[in-house]
């Protein structure tokens, strides 16, 4: 027999796993401590209907963190380097978590609704405890808890088709990253153009548990020409686009810039963030080591559960973290993070997947 995941209460199941269920998937994972389809079809079938159709996704594992009181710009800017300062009240930002170290706790999605209320859209850790943690230090004035939003994405390129004729043609002018209010059925759902994937679409917000199955099935019942599918983030697809997992292709071992997400810390970086200082030393030295796409030559290489060593010769050079066949690329795509001395594009090392040593060659991400 396969190993198989045991499925309790602790694994949470979601507003939708019903429906996910019916709809064959074939794989989980646990995210957040909830259930977190990992493969329907199989993961290159996922993987080309997703390039060229339309997808609903159960990611009601992206948990949220509801940040509301007086001090909830302060609070939530303490938890990263990324400048809030400007945001508006219909944006979303993609912020490094960071602890006193600089090492990164999560890579969440800040949602801002106004200046005392925000949703952190989690990644997998729980973040819960450290911002609770930091405003009882603090004493903030400020309500913490995770409310009963489950997040269900719509991706690739029919998304914006589906969701017009759900919510109106209107919502085709959602610009990327940005929020706004949307009705179905008498309730009101919070939705933002992104997802987890380079193939475009949105993400709804949805508020109330009852309603994902509703909201679900209007999906699919909207959708039946354009060959919607339940889908979920795709392995393929999420390397090749170069999007982190945390807890994978980085973890508290690792600073923002290590990640390549020094991008998201420029600027006066966020005087009050947790971490600014050790921050503000890494960006002056430089990191030792950094997120590389890596190419790896040969056939399809297995998956990779564990990171698997980058060698320059007899010497170490890196690790990969995330691995997977393109079919489009006809290699196999990778993410690893390598040491300043071998991180240059186009360098040739080899990699020790568990069938053993490859070819592999540094690369820029995205690879598309
Ligand atoms: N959506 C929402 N919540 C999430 C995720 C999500 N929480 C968990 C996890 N995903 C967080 N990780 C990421 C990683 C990448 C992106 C979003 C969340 C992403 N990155 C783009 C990029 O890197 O090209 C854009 C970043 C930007 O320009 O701001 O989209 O998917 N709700």
């Amino acid at each position: 027999m396969n190993p198989v995941l045991s499925i309790s209460r602790r694994t949470r199941s979601t507003p939708f796993t019903r429906r996910v269920t019916e709809a064959g998937v074939k794989g989980y994972t646990v995210y957040n401590r909830m259930l977190l389809p990992t493969v329907f079809e199989g993961f290159e079938e996922d993987y080309h209907h997703l390039k060229k159709h339309v997808q609903v996704w159960d990611v009601a594992c992206e948990r949220q963190v509801e940040i509301k009181g007086p001090d909830a710009f302060k609070l939530v800017q303490m938890l990263t380097p990324r400048n809030l300062a400007k945001m508006g009240e219909d944006q979303c930002y993609y912020i490094p978590v960071v602890d006193e170290k600089g090492g990164m706790l999560n890579d969440p999605v800040a949602v801002k609704h106004s200046y005392d209320r925000w949703w952190i859209s989690i990644a997998d850790s729980d973040l819960l405890y450290w911002i609770k943690g930091l405003a009882l230090g603090r004493g903030l004035n400020v309500d913490i808890f995770e409310p009963d939003v489950s997040p269900l994405a719509i991706q690739g390129p029919k998304s914006d088709d589906l969701m017009a004729r759900l919510f109106g043609e209107d919502i085709r002018d959602l610009r990327f990253f940005r929020h706004r209010k949307i009705d179905f059925n008498g309730t009101s759902f919070t939705v933002a153009r992104s997802g987890y994937s380079v193939q475009g679409g949105f993400e709804i917000y949805v508020d109330g548990s009852e309603h994902g199955e509703p909201l679900w099935d209007a999906l699919f019942e909207a959708g039946e020409d354009l060959n919607v599918r339940a889908g979920c983030p795709n392995l393929i697809e999420r390397i090749e686009g170069g999007l982190l997992s945390y807890g994978n292709d980085m973890t508290i071992e690792n600073t923002p810039y290590e990640a390549g997400l020094g991008k998201f810390c420029k600027g006066d970086a966020a005087k009050g963030c947790i971490g600014a200082d050790v921050l503000q030393k890494e960006l002056e030295n430089g990191p030792k080591r950094q997120i590389r796409g890596i190419a790896i030559s040969g056939s399809a290489t297995p998956p990779c559960r564990n990171p698997w060593p980058i060698m320059s010769g007899d010497e170490k050079a890196g690790q990969v973290t995330s691995a997977a066949w393109s079919p489009d690329l006809n290699t196999n795509v990778a993410i690893g993070m390598i040491d300043k001395a071998h991180w240059k594009i186009g360098n040739k090392l080899t990699v020790q997947t568990p069938d053993g040593t490859r070819d592999c060659e540094v690369r820029k991400m995205p690879f598309i």
